[in-house]
């Protein structure tokens, strides 16, 4: 029997692509040299934020499920799929660890300047006196916009450090045990450190505006560890320029790979380059999941993790 044919659809981790090139005939979006392929491919496996939508899915008549290596899935057009009646799988939980550890990193290294004091060592600069104080951490009022697994994950590592954790998302949960707030806004008031946790899309687009960050206000530092879009990158860079919040700590932007030249010369952020997931652990725990799903389905069992969207 012939091997289903599969395509790559954005940058996926070698482990995937070394596992489906195990099993399937494998194509890649940015190199059909055939267009016949196009009507032979069963399945798409890429990244959450790679645009998989309507246009490029109806070139594919015979498309049955797409496989995400990623919790995010912003990329995909879910209504275009749901009505195909095309199933989209995600890897969630097995990232919650690597992006909640990345998220204490990032507000360690804003808060106590830890890249500029790198810097600065190797300079050899402390021999013309000793490195600036810096913010504490610990004890600190910690406010996360979202309160889903990573979240959770997050809070979990902020209370070892005795932060006083409270959140804000579309509903309070009744299963944690930490103060709610209805909006960023009065959230960002209320806290020192802001991290943003939530799904990108069109639901949370520019959620952290202007107004959030002058409630975060001078002592206030904002993490975004969810998606570029989610912060107003326009008035990010105005309230770092202009001083209105202490800092910022950011993984992730929003035209990746391109980050603001703006961005990058400002002195009180820190920059990384979407690596919250990016463990070879994790991101072998994610390919191996992403395939898991996509095995099941050729071999017509049920999908593992289903995008919430897709259960119903
Ligand atoms: C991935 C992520 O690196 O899981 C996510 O949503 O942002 C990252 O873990 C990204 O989706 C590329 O696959």
């Amino acid at each position: 029997m012939s091997q289903a044919e599969v395509m790559v659809t954005s940058r996926i981790p070698p482990f995937l692509l070394a596992g489906l090139q195990e099993r399937y005939t494998v194509h890649d979006r940015e190199h059909i040299q055939d267009p016949r392929v196009l009507g032979r491919v069963r399945a798409f496996v890429g990244g959450g934020e790679g645009k998989i939508d309507a246009g490029f899915m109806a070139l594919f008549p015979q498309l049955e499920m797409i496989s995400i290596c990623g919790v995010g899935y912003d990329g995909v057009d879910v209504a275009a799929a749901k009505a195909r009646g095309i199933p989209v799988t995600h890897t969630p939980d097995v990232l919650n660890d690597d992006v909640a550890d990345l998220a204490l990193g990032l507000m360690l290294a804003v808060a106590r300047k830890i890249p500029e004091a790198d810097r600065f060592t190797h300079a050899a600069d402390w021999l013309d006196g000793p490195f600036p104080l810096t913010r504490k951490l610990s004890g600190s009022r910690l406010g996360l916009v979202g309160m889903g697994r990573i979240g959770q994950a997050i809070a979990k590592r902020a209370a070892a450090f005795d932060m006083q954790i409270s959140y804000t998302s579309r509903n309070p949960r009744t299963d944690v045990p930490y103060a709610y707030f209805p909006n960023p806004s009065a959230l960002a008031a209320e806290v020192d450190f802001l991290v943003i946790i939530t799904p990108g899309g069109a639901g949370t687009k520019n959620l952290i505006d202007a107004n959030v960050l002058k409630a975060l206000g001078p002592q206030g530092y904002l993490i975004n560890v969810a998606r570029g879009s989610v912060v107003d990158e326009a008035a990010l860079v105005e309230a770092l320029q202009k001083k209105m919040i202490a800092g910022a700590a950011l993984d992730v932007y929003v035209d990746e790979p391109r980050v603001s030249a703006a961005l990058r010369a400002l002195r009180n952020v820190v920059l990384t380059p979407h690596m919250a997931s990016g463990t070879t652990q994790t991101r072998k725990a994610m390919s191996d999941l992403a395939l898991a799903n996509l095995d099941a389905h050729m071999a017509g069992l049920p999908l593992l993790t289903l995008i919430p969207e897709c259960r119903t």
